[in-house]
């Protein structure tokens, strides 16, 4: 028998799965389609890492029993190529981006193929190509043209390394995602995507699709949708003060008012205001933080009394005072609160600092010690008119009380703001709008696009913090396409995430040069099936994708409302210390090395058994070992190979139950199992000395989707018809599935007493002597007489004794 030699016999199958297209998806119609999706990577500078096959195999498995199962696949794969470390990188060692992206992607490719990864890369997209960002650009201008695009000063999220605008999504714990940096506020002039026009139907239309759990729940929270009221408090001066409220039923107990630090109030009541200079002073301080500071919940409130002016509360028409302070955002609701202190933490934690009077308006806490914010129960107290009823009702009472006087009405609140769409920076698709001084902003007429980035000298943004296009002056200015006169190019780019928002429409129809895709395959292809991805796009590529989607879809151009079928997330691979693999901690695994000492069949392998597929685990050297001696116990299965064009009685069972287990694991992301399930064969096959051939092509097959070489191989040197992809994939026979024998629970009187091993279809004879013969149940009924047998064949025996 030859040796397993994995090097050898990869490299040979890689190529004849290329040579023959094996995997190359159909334009043919006729048959179900099946479209595969996996998050298309970054091309960074470091290589492929060991956490992107676990996505990766993970839908191969899934694409390969599909194509088995005769749908027609398109499981492709591409490059998200624009992106800050690559203009970095090239900054530092003066390469052009270009060139970078370049050999980046080619490194990625050799290594994805490597791998076998069943990918068609007869489809393969990069986000940086004119001809792909062509379409990118043509979306943007479809967006503004339906005013979805618009340009706003607006406080951002400001990273001073990178020296770039931050969408809030790319500031996590208070610094720039990227670097790490410090991130401080910064007023700029920002193209915006509105994404918030789409907050509804982003929520509502997560009861159509089929997410794992965690991913809806964390787009829900996201998107943050709360119901309340607006209502409008009188205020010195003539003026008033409209706050939002979740909790209008707790009205009687607010005790103050608290408006953001940049709130208009304050210059409104300027002349009444008495301390100024106090109020100047702690606005200052307050726009130095970000947003995330200011709401962290831990911290100690800060705020300022404004000296002069009152508010009324409408429903007790008490006086309260009227403070600034940094918990109340200017961006959320209305930038101005009600404070009850009773039944809100952070104006409880407020109003003991500042000694503010905390009133209890709902029964069942001790407000004295901590706000009672349970809004399930309780009834409402010292509250005139809503005494005594539940918070829910108390709620609809004041809300159509104050709606009737006019001051106060319903409302809808998203947390979801919109998207930050400008970058200061080169290495992003250049924004096809141009800026007249007579018609405003022009888009670029469509049949110019796309507006190539330029080659420029140097990448590095400018000090003042315009993007380097800036400085090319005879880029920038150009003609006005509406009347011809002077006009200025827009010198911003669009972030990374707009590449990604659509690349799956274009796997479609890769090389279209007069649509993004044609209607025929989109209709054919589209929705996604199932799209499997990191967790930390939860809250950026996922939304952001949605919501182009479905704009593309209220356009006319997709024929869904929803990209994505089904989505899965798989869990992190941490490093052996069970920390994060990086360069830093120096734990990183490089999948080169595996591949190269064990076999990339033993690398896909590893990474579908190390664990729960949706959980993190920490990588293991000595697992990679188990996992290759799995493929030389199934290398020398050929030893014991014999004649036989059946499944042998004796292992018919057990064949047809591990089909079963290894095809449904496979559908519901239980790799791990169903491997176990196969290791378990390999060991009858061993335990009995034989394996005959039917058995041998069933084993390979069920192997086929993790382990594709290997298979292939002993498939081809036992002189087995075809290939592997060429067969259908096994089906088993649900009776012989079933256990011929059963554990049966024998309860007397009700209660378990022990169980009997039976036949599953026993006569109640057959089970009474049984239990009888069982010394354990027959002590509880030694010495009385049976008076009823209940028997339920397969399930329970219950025998009733006095
Ligand atoms: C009175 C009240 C009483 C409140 C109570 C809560 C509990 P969600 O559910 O997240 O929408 N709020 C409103 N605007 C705010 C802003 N700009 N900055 C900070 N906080 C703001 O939260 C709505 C609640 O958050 C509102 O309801 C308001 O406090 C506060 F027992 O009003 B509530
Ligand atoms: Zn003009």
């Amino acid at each position: 028998m030859k040796e397993y030699n994995p090097k050898n016999l990869e490299k040979k199958w890689q190529d004849i799965w290329d040579e023959k297209g094996t995997f190359y998806a159909s334009d043919d119609k006729s048959k179900p389609k099946y479209y595969a999706l996996v998050e298309f990577p970054y091309p960074s500078g470091q290589g492929l890492h060991v956490g992107h096959p676990r996505s990766y195999t993970a839908l191969d498995v899934v694409s390969r029993k599909r194509r088995l199962q005769g749908y027609n696949v398109l499981y492709p794969m591409g490059w998200d190529a624009f992106g800050l470390p690559t203009e970095n990188f090239a900054i530092k060692n003066k390469i052009h981006p270009r060139i970078v992206t370049e050999q980046n992607i080619a490194r990625f490719k050799a290594q994805l193929k490597s791998l076998g990864l069943s990918f068609d890369w007869s489809r393969e997209v990069d986000t940086t190509d004119p001809n792909y960002y062509k379409w990118t650009q043509w979306i943007f201008l479809k967006l503004f043209e339906k005013g979805l695009a618009y340009k706003k000063e607006a406080a951002i999220n400001w990273c001073t390394d990178c020296k770039v605008g931050l969408a809030n999504e790319e500031v996590v714990n208070g610094v720039c995602e990227r670097c790490g940096g410090e991130v401080v506020r910064k007023i700029k002039n920002q193209w915006m995507l509105k994404i918030t026009e789409y907050a509804e139907r982003l929520i509502k239309d997560l009861q159509i699709v089929d997410y794992i759990d965690r991913v809806k729940i964390q787009q829900e929270n996201w998107i943050g949708r709360s119901t309340g009221m607006e209502i409008d408090f009188n205020v010195t001066g003539n003026q008033q003060i409209r706050v939002y409220t979740t909790r209008p039923d707790t009205l009687f107990g607010a005790t103050y008012m608290v408006i953001a630090p940049e709130h208009p109030l304050i210059e409104e009541l300027k002349s009444h205001i008495t301390n100024l200079n106090e109020i100047e002073a702690y606005k200052e301080q307050a726009s130095k933080k970000s947003d995330f500071e200011r709401t962290e919940l831990v911290k100690e409130k800060t705020g300022v009394e404004i000296q002069g002016v009152k508010a009324i509360n409408p429903v007790t028409e008490k006086e309260i005072p009227i403070f600034i302070s940094d918990y109340v955002l200017i961006s959320y609701g209305t930038g101005a609160i009600m404070a009850v202190p009773g039944h809100d933490t952070r104006d409880w934690e407020f109003a003991k600092k500042f000694n503010l009077p905390i009133v209890e308006v709902v029964a069942g806490g001790n407000v004295e010690e901590a706000a009672y914010t349970d809004t399930e129960s309780g009834v409402l107290i010292n509250s005139g008119f809503i005494n005594g009823l539940e918070v829910k009702e108390a709620k609809e009472k004041i809300s159509s009380w104050l709606e009737e006087k006019g001051i106060g009405q319903r409302k809808v609140n998203f947390k979801l703001r919109d998207w930050v769409f400008s970058r200061q920076r080169y290495w992003g698709e250049p924004i096809p709008l141009v800026y007249c001084q007579e018609c405003g902003w022009v888009p670029v007429p469509e049949e110019e696009l796309p507006v190539v980035l330029p080659e420029v000298e140097s990448y590095e943004p400018t000090e003042n913090g315009e993007s380097p296009l800036a400085n090319m002056r005879d880029w920038v200015e150009t003609t006005c396409p509406k009347c011809g006169g002077k006009g200025e190019r827009e010198t911003d780019t669009m972030p990374q995430w707009a590449g990604s928002s659509w690349y799956f429409l274009r796997y479609t129809d890769p090389y279209n040069d007069k649509e993004l895709a044609s209607k025929e395959n989109l209709d054919y292809w589209t929705p996604i099936d199932w799209y499997n991805g990191g967790m930390e796009h939860t809250t950026l590529h996922l939304l952001y994708s949605r919501f182009w989607h479905k704009f593309l879809y209220d356009y006319g151009v997709v024929p869904t409302p929803e990209p994505y079928q089904k989505r899965t997330s798989h869990g992190m691979i941490l490093g052996e210390n069970s920390e994060k693999m990086s360069k830093s901690r120096g734990n990183v695994v490089n999948p080169d090395d595996i591949v190269e000492e064990f076999g990339a069949d033993t690398l896909r392998v590893y990474e579908m058994f190390i664990g729960d597929f949706e959980k993190s685990v920490p990588w293991s050297q000595n697992g990679i070992k188990g996992c290759r001696r799995f493929l030389d116990r199934t290398w020398k299965l050929q030893s014991i190979l014999v004649d036989g064009d059946a499944l042998s009685s004796d292992l018919e069972s057990t064949i047809h139950k591990t089909i079963k287990k290894v095809s449904e694991d496979f559908e519901n992301l239980k790799f791990n199992t169903a491997i176990a399930a196969l290791m378990s064969l390999i060991n009858d096959f061993n335990g009995k000395g034989a394996i005959n051939k039917a058995e041998f092509k069933v084993f390979l097959m069920l192997l086929n989707p993790i382990a594709p070489h290997i298979t292939e191989e002993l498939w081809q040197m036992n002189g087995f018809e075809g290939m592997v992809t060429d067969q259908s994939w096994p089906q088993w026979d649900e009776a012989k599935t079933k256990d011929d024998t059963i554990e049966m629970a024998v309860q007397v009187n009700g209660k378990v007493r022990g169980t009997i091993v039976i036949a599953a279809d026993a006569s109640q004879e057959d089970a009474k002597e049984k239990a009888m013969a069982d010394e354990k149940i027959f002590a509880f009924i030694d010495g009385k007489s049976v008076v009823k047998e209940i028997y339920v064949p397969g399930k329970i025996f219950n025998i009733v004794v006095k």
